[in-house]
């Protein structure tokens, strides 16, 4: 028999003494291990209320299946309550990712056609791939310069860059100019809002940012500062491109970018457009970086493997014959290596959804209007699920019963992740270009930790030596 709601194992009983343990451990910044001890402490479900925030939590791909078919027409995700009040507090409108119900999908099947569709993604391929061959060689400049015939360095704030300027290069069809020496202050000030912004988000998950803002907190004060220094660049970057298009007679034979071919269609309002073009260069900074970051690292830490992977990509390329598509579909164990860089060391803690319908989970009756999280850290080393999970296999993924509700790195169905197309291609033209040029290596027996600032971060900077080949 079904056994009810209530019986489901966990702490949901007092969410203000939850959230006082919570805090004592470290929570704030230790989010993906607590799910971790908790699946371990009561099974493959548990149910957990911290603060205000309640959910039942599962790990099984099986239970995933079951969740995302009972999502509804208008999958919704946990409210992040910060990004919400920020908006409401300056009367902005949300986009995409903050949208809900009809609104959010109207918007987001134009958004799809010009985002993530495969017919659009072949004008982004030659974009991303020049940024690409940018980075390389500003790397090889700095080996010239350090007179060593190598660099070694933390990589991240040029990554930041790195994924900035590409995500940039496909939603305004222009160049920021960020593989220069000098690069804009404004863009380094926004790379730094966005990392900002994500980081006071955390405690907001738990403590409302209403009530953080009566009390006059500093994490909320940074949090709106954060998103004003976002918004205010954003707002540049669009309005340069608005104006541009005002100007044109529209009968130019080059790819223009997402925002320009937007404007074009007329279907979505300047004031929506505007809203996700925001969000999309915003959410397009930290995730592929900090992936592109853990994918060297593991790359350095196996050497066998790397040299694999840059037979791969000689091959990939004598047989393409300068088709950069035709390229990047023979390159499976690169492809392999990024999801087992997300298996390890996802962005996303967990996928969540407010089911819309009954459901039955571990034999639990679980109500409508739950909800759900999948702890997808937890799942990518559960050794239930991948056998070995502790090892770096990215051949793993090549075998097709691996693939059964186990690759959610970019969430799944209708709202999954808008930007998961522009992410693969600029993180897999990324690897090729690196690979075809320089050696990546580490310093010895050093384990890099990960810790939780809204997404999962390393917990210390990574220090990586490039050798060219
Ligand atoms: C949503 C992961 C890169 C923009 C999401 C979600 C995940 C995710 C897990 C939630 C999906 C769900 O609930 O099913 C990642 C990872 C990335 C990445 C792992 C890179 C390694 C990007 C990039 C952009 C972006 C580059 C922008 C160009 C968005 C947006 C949403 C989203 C706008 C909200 C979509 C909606 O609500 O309809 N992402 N992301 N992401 N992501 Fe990403
Ligand atoms: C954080 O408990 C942990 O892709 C919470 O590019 C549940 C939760 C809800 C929404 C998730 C968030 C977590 C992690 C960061 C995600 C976000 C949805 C989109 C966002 C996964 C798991 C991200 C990084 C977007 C961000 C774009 C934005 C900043 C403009």
């Amino acid at each position: 028999v079904v056994r009810p709601f209530g019986e489901i194992p966990g702490l949901w009983k007092n969410g203000v003494a939850n959230l006082y343990n919570f805090w004592k451990q470290d929570g704030f910044r230790n989010l993906h291990r607590i799910m971790v001890q908790n699946f371990n402490k009561f099974g493959p479900i548990y149910r957990e209320k911290i603060g205000n925030y309640e959910s039942v939590n599962i790990i099984n791909p099986e239970d995933a299946a079951i969740l995302f078919k009972a999502e509804g027409h208008y999958p919704k995700r946990l409210n992040v309550e910060a990004w919400t009040a920020y908006r409401d507090y300056r009367n902005r409108k949300y986009g995409v990712l903050l949208k809900n119900g009809e609104d959010w999908r109207s918007n987001r099947v134009v958004l799809n056609k010009e985002v993530i569709s495969p017919k659009i993604m072949e004008n982004f391929v030659p974009l991303l791939d020049e940024v690409g061959q940018d980075f390389v060689a500003r790397v090889h400049r700095k080996i010239k310069r350090s007179g060593q015939n190598k660099w070694t360095t933390d990589l991240s704030q040029d990554l930041f860059k790195f994924a900035l300027e590409s995500v940039s290069s496909v939603l305004y069809g222009e160049r920021l100019g960020l593989m220069q020496d000098y690069i804009d202050p404004e863009a380094q000030h926004f790379i730094n809002c966005i990392t900002l912004m994500f980081k006071t988000t955390s405690p907001m998950l738990y403590i409302p940012p209403g009530l953080l803002r009566l009390v006059g907190a500093k994490v909320w004060r940074d949090h709106v500062a954060a998103w004003d220094g976002i918004f205010n660049q954003a707002d540049r970057c669009i309005q340069n491109i608005y104006r541009q298009s005002r100007q044109e007679t529209g009968n130019q034979q080059k790819y223009p970018g997402v925002l320009a071919r937007l404007l074009m269609q007329d279907k979505l309002s300047i004031e929506d457009i505007k809203a996700s073009v925001t969000e999309l260069m915003a959410g397009g900074v930290d995730t592929t970086s900090i992936t592109l970051l853990w994918t060297l690292y593991e790359l350095a830490r196996h050497p066998n493997l790397q040299e694999e992977l840059r037979a791969e990509v000689a091959a990939a390329r004598a047989e393409s014959q300068g088709d950069l598509t035709g390229m990047l579909k023979r390159i499976p164990l690169v492809k392999g290596a990024l999801k087992e860089t997300l298996r390890i060391h996802p962005v996303a803690v967990s996928l969540q959804r407010y089911i819309a319908e009954d459901v039955i989970l571990q034999n639990y009756h679980i109500p409508a209007g739950t909800l759900v999280q999948l702890g997808l850290y937890a799942m990518g080393r559960d050794p239930k699920v991948f056998p070995r999970p502790e090892q770096y296999q990215p051949s793993r993924w090549l075998r097709t019963e691996m693939h059964y509700f186990r690759n959610l790195s970019f969430g799944f169905g209708p709202r999954q992740c808008l930007g998961r197309r522009i992410a693969e291609t600029e993180m897999q033209l990324f690897l090729i270009h690196m690979l075809e040029n320089f050696r990546v290596e580490k310093q010895r027996h050093v384990d890099v930790q990960s810790t939780f600032e809204l997404i999962i971060l390393p917990e210390k900077p990574i220090i990586l030596t490039l050798k060219p080949l």
